[in-house]
């Protein structure tokens, strides 16, 4: 009988532990998840900015640079250094990513056309090609503020997007 009760209790320790260990916070489990960390600027980076699409990560930095990097593989995209003074300090894409907004060490503010967007690519994968000129077809006749399919940004998706597309064809690809 007291063999058995020890038995039990063991049974309900093992079982308030095991709970225990499950209800221990994620937090205290060590270093966070990093999905890619890279070189590359040669002074410190001041600052990082996903682009709408989620698929391009930003950086500034006070060597005067901005990189663009893919966030699948963590790959340099392309480099950006022009009128970005002695530094860069923040950097920040438009939601709908037409426009690159950043401070320099100089205090000043830049907004720029984004240097990283290829004119007629659409869907933003950095080639303008046939899934682009589909995206305008078939957003044709559309008008609002912000659309993708609207490339020269007039506020309707017409023949001048298509236009645009058809003369970067291949662009990028
Ligand atoms: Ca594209
Ligand atoms: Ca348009």
């Amino acid at each position: 009988m007291k063999t058995q009760r020890v038995q039990w209790t063991l049974m309900v320790l093992v079982l308030l532990l095991s709970q225990l260990s499950l209800w221990t916070p994620s937090f205290a489990q060590g270093r966070p998840d990093i999905v890619w960390m890279r070189g590359g600027h040669a002074g410190s980076v001041n600052s990082v900015a996903f682009s709408p699409d989620g698929q391009y990560l930003a950086s500034g930095s006070w060597d005067g640079t901005i990189k663009l990097w893919r966030v699948s593989d963590g790959a340099l995209v392309r480099d950006y250094d022009q009128e970005t003074g002695t530094g860069v300090l923040s950097v920040q894409f438009s939601p709908n990513g037409r426009f690159l907004g950043y401070g320099r060490a100089d205090a000043t503010v830049v907004l720029a056309r984004n240097p990283f967007c290829r004119e007629g690519d659409v869907n933003g994968d950095g080639c303008v090609d046939d899934a682009d000129l589909l995206a305008v077809l078939f957003a044709f006749g559309q008008s609002g503020a912000g659309l993708p399919e609207d490339v020269n940004s007039d506020g309707i998706v017409d023949d001048a997007d298509l236009l645009m597309v058809l003369f970067n064809f291949g662009s990028g690809c």
